[in-house]
């Protein structure tokens, strides 16, 4: 059932240490369990070289699409739980993590607050984000930068393979 007042939600989904294929699997799973909340399609993984700190493991990456009575802070604080459940460790930041859970888009929300910015503010940048999320979502709309689609020419040269 879709209770009236739901929100589409889409999140990212990142692991580099202790198997990241499992980890982003289980994942998955988590995201299902959340309380007041669906998970509606969840995009297949990907292989993808390091963004930023380039000294580290290749990523495996996914993108979910869950349907949420939660807030955008309520969904965000249990994204960080999930994160810390699965032994999460901040060293520093784009430090290499078992799992990193970043809300991607929260409806057509556009917010800006210490610790949660909506759309996320790099999103449309990274081809580990933009790849998952239209094979999920290929007319989807990054509120404030247009079709995410058009954005992917940019990040041609970010180096992304669709695992088997
Ligand atoms: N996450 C980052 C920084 N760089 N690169 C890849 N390939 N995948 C990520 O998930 C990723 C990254 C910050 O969270
Ligand atoms: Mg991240
Ligand atoms: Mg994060």
């Amino acid at each position: 059932m879709t209770a009236e007042n739901s929100i589409r939600a889409f999140v990212a989904l990142g692991s580099n240490l202790a198997a990241p294929e499992a980890q982003i699997r289980e994942a998955f799973a988590a995201l299902s369990y959340l309380p007041q909340t669906r998970l509606l399609a969840q995009s297949a993984l990907y292989r993808t070289a390091p963004v930023g700190y380039a000294d580290q493991p290749d990523f495996i990456n996914a993108v979910a699409l869950v349907e949420t009575e939660l807030t955008a802070h309520d969904l965000l604080q249990s994204l960080l739980s999930i994160e810390r459940d699965f032994g999460r460790i901040r060293d520093f930041r784009n430090a290499p993590r078992t799992l990193d859970l970043d809300l991607l888009l929260y409806g057509d929300l556009m917010f800006h607050e210490a610790g949660l910015t909506l759309p996320h503010p790099r999103m449309h940048e990274r081809a580990f984000v933009l790849l998952p999320l239209l094979e999920i979502a290929p007319d989807c709309e990054i509120p404030g930068k247009g079709k995410a689609a058009d954005w992917l020419e940019q990040v041609s040269d970010q180096a992304i393979a669709r695992v088997a």
